[in-house]
């Protein structure tokens, strides 16, 4: 691994949401397991423990109102102290029965303007917590055709976006996040990677669009995606998950290993590892323990990226220039079947980390010990 490879993974900051800590299931159970935070303070914790293992998990995202807390400005310093920070912040006007019909582009004025509040809160939770990133996703839309009108609906969107990004400051910029379908059926307001974009286009550099990886109809090229919002400056993160079948939220690089590893290769390419573009982590461990299953995730986007740097780009452009076809794609090909393991638990150790943050947490005894200690109180979920 040449020095530019390791100084890029060094480098890379992946961010871990605070809900995966929390208990979490599908429609039909959610599934309790022992040693669960009960409130956004123990949910630090856990990150920390991420960060800990892996040597680059230093932020947590929040979720609002999932981790209201009275004084935010004192969360962040738990974070400080823990050895993390607070990363973005999450909206959340998909969960209250206002909401029911849409938030920002509701029909009744009342309703949108009580959406835009909770939007402005989460901006003064940033000023509060030092969070430079507002992530942005909206449940609106329709089930029925007819049920209300499709381009007022985008004029009400583009009013309440235009408000929260005046609000912005200097140094903080938002994420608008697109997702195909669910919990509307019929139609979404924001839908597709070309909504969001063409949003944040009209609204200027501090509006970009993020790719939550679940979001995509199957089949979808989510590499052109990036690639494309890249080149136009517009790309400003992942929401990493894995999905077999629709927002599955399953651990990142578990279902399409290769696919997670042609989008690093596209970030890489484009010049997305320089800053500027957030790794963060949109995940639910329903079945799974919950900070192996971030740790696990951390590290399957650390092997994706490995092999993407691994790419021999100049033997890459040569085939390309002379039209090789199987030349090019061997190149590729050459770099995804490294096994970079190695290679990384080789890092980990330059880093004084455990080369198996895996199995170091194992024997560390935390999970024993948030067993033990964890007893009573409202264990944290959706909702909590
Ligand atoms: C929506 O499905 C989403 O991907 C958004 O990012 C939410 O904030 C997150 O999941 C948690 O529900
Ligand atoms: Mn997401």
């Amino acid at each position: 691994m040449t020095r530019q490879v390791r100084q890029a993974l060094r480098a890379q900051r992946i961010e871990t949401p605070s809900w995966a800590y929390g208990n979490s299931g599908t429609r039909f159970k959610v599934f309790a397991q022992q040693g669960v935070p009960r409130s956004p303070w123990e949910k630090l914790e856990d990150s920390a423990q991420v960060h800990r293992f892996t040597g680059v998990a230093p932020s947590v995202a929040l979720h609002i109102p999932w981790d209201r807390v009275d004084d935010y400005a004192a969360l962040a310093g738990h974070a400080q102290a823990l050895g993390v920070r607070v990363g973005a912040i999450n909206s959340n006007v998909f969960q209250d029965d206002d909401f029911m019909l849409g938030s920002v582009t509701h029909p009744s004025a009342t309703v949108r303007a009580k959406a835009v509040a909770h939007l402005l809160e989460c901006v003064d939770i940033m000023d509060a917590t030092g969070s430079d990133t507002l992530k942005l996703w909206f449940s609106d839309g329709l089930n029925y055709p007819g049920q209300d009108d499709l381009r007022a609906r985008q004029d009400r969107l583009a009013e309440a976006l235009r408000t929260v990004y005046d609000r912005l400051g200097e140094r903080q910029r938002f994420l608008l996040e697109y997702k195909l379908f669910e919990p509307a059926f019929y139609a979404t307001d924001v839908p597709d990677w070309g909504t969001a974009y063409a949003h944040c286009v009209e609204l200027g550099a501090k509006a970009q669009v993020v790719v939550d990886t679940g979001h995509h109809a199957p089949g979808t090229n989510i590499e052109f995606i990036v690639a494309f919002l890249l080149r136009q400056g517009k790309l400003g993160g992942f929401d990493f998950n894995s999905r077999f079948y629709a927002d599955d939220d399953l651990m990142v690089g578990a279902a399409d290993p290769f696919q997670l590893f042609r989008i690093m290769s596209e970030v890489a390419s484009g010049g997305g590892l320089d800053g500027g573009v957030a790794f963060m982590l949109d995940q639910c461990h329903n079945i799974e323990p919950k900070i192996p299953g971030q740790i696990r995730s951390v590290m399957n986007v650390q092997e994706a990226t490995a092999k993407a740097l691994l790419i021999d780009r100049d033997a890459l452009r040569k085939a390309q220039v002379e039209g090789d076809v199987l030349g090019a794609n061997a190149v590729v090909m050459d770099a995804y079947n490294t096994d970079v393991r190695p290679l990384l638990a080789e890092l980990r150790q330059e880093m004084g980390l455990d080369p198996d943050p895996m199995a170091a947490y194992a024997r560390s005894g935390y999970a024993e010990k948030i067993r033990a200690e964890r007893v009573g109180g409202a264990q944290a979920g959706w909702g909590a």
